[in-house]
Formats: C-alpha cells, sequence, structure tokens
C-alpha cells in the first residue's frame, strides 16, 4: 500500500492565486493539489491536500493523520505566528512534519519571523513559491523511505 503524506494548509489560502499575487504569486491550490499528486505518482505515495480557514478543523486532521500518514507537509498560514494549539496537535504526531512558507516570512514584517510550528518541523521552507509544497514533499518521501 502507498504511503500517504497529508498537506494541510490553514487560513486564506483558499484564496491562492487571487490574493496578493505579488507575493504568493499566481497559481491556485488546485494547481499545488494537481502538481503534488503528480510528483506524488513519480515518487510512489499518495498525495492528500486539504485547507481550511478553521484552526479547530487542522487540528482535527492533524488528529486524523496519527497512525494514517506517513508524514506531513503543513503550511499553517496566519496560524504559524499565533497558534500553540497547532504546535500541540503536531506533537501528537510521530511521523515526519516539514512547514511550508510560500513567502519568505523573514523578509516580512516581525510578527511573521515567529513560528509555534517551527519548535515541531523537522525541516521549513520558506520563500520558495509554491514549489516548496513539492520540496516538501520530496523530503517527507526520502525520510519515510523503506
Ligand atoms: C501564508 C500566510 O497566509 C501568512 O499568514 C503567513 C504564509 C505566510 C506563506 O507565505 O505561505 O505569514
Amino acid at each position: 500500500m502507498p504511503r500517504t503524506i497529508h498537506v494541510l494548509n490553514g487560513p486564506n489560502l483558499n484564496l491562492l492565486g487571487q490574493r496578493q499575487p505579488e507575493v504568493y504569486g499566481r497559481e491556485t491550490l488546485a494547481d499545488v493539489e494537481a502538481a503534488c499528486a503528480a510528483l506524488g505518482r513519480e515518487l510512489g505515495v499518495e498525495v492528500l491536500l486539504r485547507q481550511s480557514n478553521h484552526e479547530g478543523q487542522l487540528i482535527d486532521w492533524i488528529h486524523e493523520a496519527r497512525g494514517a500518514a506517513a508524514g506531513i507537509v503543513i503550511n499553517p498560514a496566519a496560524f504559524t505566528h499565533t497558534s500553540v494549539a497547532l504546535l500541540d496537535a503536531l506533537n501528537t504526531f510521530e511521523g515526519p512534519v516539514i512547514e511550508v512558507h510560500i513567502s519568505n516570512v523573514h523578509k516580512r514584517e516581525a510578527f511573521r519571523h515567529h513560528s509555534y510550528v517551527s519548535l515541531r518541523a523537522d525541516g521549513v521552507i520558506a520563500g520558495c513559491g509554491t514549489e516548496g509544497y513539492l520540496l516538501a514533499l520530496r523530503r517527507v518521501a526520502s525520510l519515510t523511505r523503506g
């Protein structure tokens, strides 16, 4: 059975491609999902991509990943900078976690420089655009290869 990698996306990422394209680019989340699925086929993994604007929903999905996902790629969006609850949820997950930010958060406002999720993440990718998701998938696949 192929390993499944869960790709979780936080608030406002449903508007990817429309929202501040000068910061987040013109690709939509559907484009990201298609690119992740194509790479998944190449790597021999399944990819489940989800997005929610609600913190509790993201936490429920992290709990669902326990014992089910080989790894988690997560762009927590604004919850990166605010959510101890997401950090606590990720701390219950046993596999690798890679944190992705489309923009280079360190080049932006000071409040974006701190990440609660980074206290758990095994790797962090920022400022590589939506390609960051593909880099993160490759990393999870290599970390979990048997
Ligand atoms: C996305 C967001 O929505 C912001 O709140 C983060 C992140 C950065 C990104 O670059 O993907 O600060």
